[in-house]
């Protein structure tokens, strides 16, 4: 990287990211960003443009969460920007490292009503770590750089920049800004006190895996820490497969049981909210671990709030050093663990048609590789993919997260498709989430994306439509069209489809599919009338 460059706004900020190790930028076009554009392509960076600022947005968000580095997705002035707030809302609610370039009309007319003319950061402002405008094209590859570390440093999250068209398209010769390398000594924060040895004795702890591990890359320290202590531990978000699902002290379909058991629950990674019972876990004293003090929970009576940059640090000081035999904890959740999974099969060998959702993983889960990359859009359809995927590699799992927003398979898929195109990528997609992104299929198309889609198609909103009658004894705003043609919509955009009506054409079709280069969409006819099972409360 030059020490010193000059070059139009575009330039300055591309340079930057460029030494930064960016080599792909997410977007949709747009006349105000063209000096990005430019900067980046004269550099060999690569340009992957959507049809939706949304899937741009996504697809940089799950960059962020898969590669470990920020993503970073360009959009264009006013409505580029706003098309993409679910995503960079969503990249706050999941922690993701993802850096929005933003476009901005020009400085000099500001107040003329030129196009699109909109001030950007106090719409994103409390959804990002940090949002500027850059008026100055001599600061821009100083404020870039400032911004990709605030992104990438925990606890992550969304950074958002815009650049005046006017300053943008100006020149100016700058220092560039030193890249610096990430070393941090371990530290470890909060009630440390009454954290040290608390789990000496505990006869019955759970460990809860949660996707900050994975993004402070301490995956292999806590999985040595499990078979250190002995601790039996479930996964949520990117957190699952830290520990691989056959893992002798690896749970999931135990999880209820062993939360309401638990002597003790250590949450490591994740947010105590409406996935793991707020926090509430019957007599259990509770321990959070988190990658940064704001992440701590405060709702809870908590007999220890940690954050550290280094998970096993953090739970070694909670441990301590004595080994204590926990193998008839661990059994009981064996057991529970091998009668709950019993308990499935009935369902996942379901012979109707419409096909039963559950048989629709009990075609899919036997043909998953150990290191797929499975993404979950959509309402029930989708929480029976938590329910019957076991992920066996960390990093090989993209939920929506917390915020919960439909849509995001196809920006998801096309992040994951580039940075693994030898790895098979599923998305487990609702019929409703469907519609969010189809214009987006073009885009895994255009890119060449080798994803397996697999529609579950009910006709319905089916997660909206069984409580409302349930509360109601009648539904609203619910009913899709039944049998849509889902797969015809992806042929007509160049990617392979298949529809399946009965059980024993799902497999053959999924073979047919995985086999395909490219996108493909299985659209499979579910039955509208089984609901998911939920427990859990969401509000
Ligand atoms: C952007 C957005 N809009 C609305 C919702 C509310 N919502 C949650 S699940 C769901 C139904 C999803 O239907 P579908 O994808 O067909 O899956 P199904 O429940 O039928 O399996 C809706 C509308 C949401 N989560 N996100
Ligand atoms: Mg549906």
């Amino acid at each position: 990287m030059a020490d010193r460059i000059e070059g139009h706004g575009g330039d300055l900020i591309a340079e930057t990211l460029k030494g930064h190790g960016v080599d792909r930028l997410f977007t949709l076009s747009g006349g105000h960003i063209f000096p990005i554009y430019d900067g980046m392509h004269t550099r060999g960076m690569g340009i992957v443009d959507t049809r939706h600022e949304q899937a741009a947005a996504f697809a940089a968000e799950a960059h962020g969460k898969l590669a470990r580095a920020v993503g970073v997705c360009a959009l264009t002035a006013g409505p580029g920007i706003t098309n993409g707030m679910s995503a960079i809302t969503s990249a706050h609610f999941n922690g993701s490292p993802m850096l929005i370039l933003g476009g901005r009309s020009p400085e000099a007319r500001w107040g003329e009503g030129s196009l699109q003319e909109m001030d950007h950061v106090p719409l994103v402002n409390t959804v990002t770590k940090m949002a500027e405008t850059v008026f100055d094209t001599a600061s821009m590859a100083k404020v870039t750089d400032e911004a990709f570390w605030t992104a990438g440093s925990a606890h992550r999250g969304p950074v958002f920049l815009d650049f005046p068209m006017d300053a943008l398209f100006s020149r100016a010769e700058v220092d560039l800004p030193i890249t610096r390398a990430m070393t941090l000594a371990a530290v470890i924060g909060g009630d440390v006190d009454a954290a040290r040895g608390a789990l000496t004795e505990s006869e019955r702890p759970v460990l809860l895996i949660g996707s900050d591990v994975w993004s402070n890359r301490a995956e292999e320290h806590v999985r040595e820490f499990v078979q250190r202590s002995g601790i039996p531990a479930v996964m949520n978000g990117m957190g699952r497969g830290v520990l691989p699902a056959d893992h002798p002290l690896a749970f999931s379909a135990a999880r209820g049981h062993a939360f309401s058991r638990a002597d003790a629950v250590i949450v490591a990674g994740t947010p105590l909210d409406f996935r793991v019972g707020f926090g509430k876990f019957g007599d259990a004293r509770v321990f959070h671990v988190a990658d940064h003090e704001s992440q701590v929970a405060r709702h809870v009576a908590l007999t220890a709030g940690l954050w550290t940059n280094s998970f096993d640090d953090a739970l070694d000081l909670l441990t301590g050093d004595a080994a204590k035999d926990r193998s008839d904890w661990v059994g009981e959740l064996r057991r529970v663990e091998s009668e709950k999974r019993a308990g499935f099969q009935a369902e996942l060998h379901d012979e109707r048609s419409p096909l039963h959702p559950a048989r629709v993983y009990g075609e899919l889960v036997p043909r998953l590789q150990r290191d797929a990359v499975v993404i979950c859009d959509g309402g029930d359809f989708a929480s029976y993919a938590g329910r019957f995927v076991d992920v066996y590699e960390p990093g090989g799992w993209l939920d929506p997260g917390p915020y919960g927003c439909l849509g995001t398979a196809p920006g998801y898929a096309l992040a994951a498709g580039l940075l693994y195109p030898d790895r098979q990528i599923v998305v487990l997609l609702g019929d409703g989430a469907a519609g969010f992104g189809m214009g987006d299929w073009d885009t895994l198309v255009r890119f060449g994306i080798n994803v397996t889609m697999v529609c579950g198609n009910n006709g319905i909103w089916g997660l909206e439509k069984h409580p409302m009658r349930f509360l109601y004894g009648y539904d609203v705003a619910a009913e899709l069209r039944p049998e849509t043609r889902y797969e015809e919509v992806m042929r007509a955009l160049g990617g392979h489809g298949e529809l399946v009506r009965a059980p024993d054409e799902l497999g053959p079709a999924l073979e047919r599919a995985f086999a395909t280069p490219g996108p493909s969409l299985v659209n499979v006819l579910t039955d509208p009338d089984v609901a998911y099972p939920r427990s859990s409360n969401l509000a």
